[in-house]
């Protein structure tokens, strides 16, 4: 089954055989996969080897680990394409997947300095603070914590955030654009809780600064992403 004589070493060939298994079938999400004796005993390898390509496969979120019951099969992630500016519910939608939020806190505060500079206020003035846990099929994904001048959407209420924020205020501002930075950061207790991942998973901090058609900005939001559920894609051109 493994090629000794390839100069691929042997973790990376059983890596590469278990998402084959993976992909055809064999080990569906949540299949415990063979103990490390077992497959050791199976690709005729030692177990540090085995070790290594399950440890790869579990840090890049193929696998998870479960204390004293075995290694699974994760749930393959969201791929979630990076060119289109899309509302959580819609690419929950997309997905066939259903979108709920649960909603940690919603308040009213003076912007502080850093807000009040990426929405053009003045310090102090006020702004909402919008915090959500965003679930696809009841599964957690992301944590929100928006931020949004009042003055451009005074009728905001916490009713109205419970679904789509993008909806309501598509009904009399036209969304046009945002910029995007996407960096890797560690869950802390916090966010490990609320996310339902073990302590220390990796999460995918994004922080989005949106605009409306005539430049104005109206949105702050900064989120954690599970990065085991999630993953971004982008096509790119040579030109
Ligand atoms: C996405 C956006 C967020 C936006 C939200 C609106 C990212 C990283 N974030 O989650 O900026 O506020 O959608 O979603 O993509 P909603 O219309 O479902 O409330």
């Amino acid at each position: 089954m493994l090629n000794k004589n390839s100069p691929l070493p042997m973790y990376y060939q059983i890596e590469e055989n278990l998402k084959q298994r993976m992909d055809t079938g064999e080990y569906t999400p949540g299949d415990m996969i063979p103990s490390e004796r077992e497959l050791s005993e199976f690709y005729d390898v030692s177990r540090m080897t085995v070790r290594q390509a399950v440890t790869n496969m579990v840090n890049d979120g193929y696998l998870y680990r479960e204390k004293g019951k075995g290694t699974f099969v994760a749930e393959s992630k969201i791929e979630q394409p990076l060119q289109g500016m899309t509302s959580f519910t819609e690419d929950m939608k997309q997905r066939g997947m259903d979108a709920s939020n649960k909603l940690l806190g919603f308040e009213t505060i003076p912007a502080t300095h850093e807000i009040a500079r990426k929405l053009h206020l003045k310090d102090n003035q006020e702004v909402y603070r919008i915090q959500r846990i965003r679930y696809a099929d009841e599964q957690p994904m992301a944590i929100e914590t928006t931020f949004i001048p009042k003055t451009l959407i005074p009728d905001l209420n916490e009713e109205l955030v419970q679904g789509s924020l993008y909806n309501h205020i598509e009904k009399r501002l036209p969304i046009a654009n945002a910029t995007q930075v996407i960096e890797a950061t560690i869950a802390d207790e916090h966010q490990s809780q609320l996310l339902e991942v073990p302590p220390l998973s990796a999460v995918l901090h994004i922080e989005r600064n949106s605009f409306l058609q005539d430049g104005t900005p109206f949105e702050v939001v900064k989120s954690a992403y599970r990065a085991d559920r999630y993953k971004f894609i982008s096509d790119i051109y040579r030109s």
